[in-house]
């Protein structure tokens, strides 16, 4: 068994909460990349597989639906540090994440983005997180100017969210032959939908640059030869769809962001580990949130 990890330390930078196997995590890493330089504007905190499904207290307490990914920062560690320096008291000042703050200072953030480490902000939810991102650093844009574009952005997130992802997982977790069928033909429509209504001549899904369209959508593309592996999925290969997913895929992975998403934390191979790693989806035997769902979706 993998040792479990150790809680992160907030900081007044934020810190994303991610596993290198996640395609949600991965989302909010491709959007962070893409306007933050990793270190000094943001922590990667990767999870350990224990820690993310043994969820201990530390984990729970910044997303008590145990998910990733999670953006957490402690808007009063800066200042904390700095008292805690002022006095002296350099212990403070180095668990100044830990709960130097009171409780109640939680109050000043709405209770959605509370948790239960004092005084510090936490966003769950890789759509949600991507949104906080774009919000909050506006360099480089990653929705178009007009509000027309942002729609059709939206539209295509919101789509691909609802169909695709379930289908992806269902095909991965059904064990019978004409269920699989139903989800893999599913997952070819959905990913013919998503083809027919990206940009056709430009790189990315919107234009010639990324956007929170990719964000979203290019981990689960990524993933592709996984169905393809323990389900004989061919979707990805039909008229069509092929060659414009072909380009877009090598546009994504020559994108810095997207390069630095797609990373193993001992350097093995990245698409071979991922295989390996949805072995438990494929056997029936995987019991995360997203396992559960698709089991009981009809
Ligand atoms: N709807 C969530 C889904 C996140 C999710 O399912 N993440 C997985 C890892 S890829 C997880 O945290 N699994 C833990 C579990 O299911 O217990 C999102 O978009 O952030």
């Amino acid at each position: 068994m993998a040792e479990a990890g150790k809680a992160p330390v907030l900081s007044a930078t934020p810190t994303v909460l991610a596993a290198w196997f996640c395609p949600f995590a991965q989302r909010t890493l491709i959007a962070f990349h893409a306007k933050a330089k990793p270190a000094a504007d943001f922590t990667i905190h990767e999870i350990t597989h224990d820690d993310l499904y043994s969820k201990p207290a530390w984990f729970t307490d910044l997303n008590p639906a145990g998910l990733i990914p999670v953006i957490a920062w402690n808007p009063q560690a800066a200042a904390a540090a700095a008292a805690a320096a002022a006095t002296g008291d350099t212990a403070a000042g180095d668990s100044a994440a830990a709960a130097v703050v009171p409780a109640a200072v939680c109050c000043a953030v709405p209770a959605a983005v509370c948790c239960a480490v004092p005084g510090a902000v936490s966003i769950k939810e890789s759509l949600v997180c991507n949104d906080y991102i774009e919000d909050a650093y506006p360099e480089p844009p990653l929705l178009p100017a007009d509000a027309v574009g942002r729609a059709a952005a939206r539209l295509l997130i919101q789509r691909f969210g609802d169909k695709f992802v379930p289908s992806f997982y269902k095909l991965l977790v059904t064990q019978d032959a004409a269920g699989q069928a139903a989800a893999a033909a599913v997952l070819e429509s959905e990913l013919a939908w998503l083809m027919q209504h990206m940009d056709a001549a430009r790189p990315f899904a919107l234009s010639g640059q990324l956007s929170l369209v990719d964000c979203a959508v290019v981990p689960f593309l990524l993933r592709l030869h996984i169905v393809e592996h323990y389900r004989g999925f061919q979707g990805h290969k039909q008229r069509g769809v092929a060659e414009r997913l072909q380009r877009y895929l090598q546009a994504a992975e020559q994108h810095p962001a997207v390069a630095a998403s797609m990373y193993h934390p001992q350097g093995l191979d990245y698409k071979q580990q991922l295989l390996l790693s949805y072995a438990r989806y494929a056997d029936g035997s995987a019991n995360s949130l997203m396992a559960r769902e698709a089991k009981a979706k009809k």
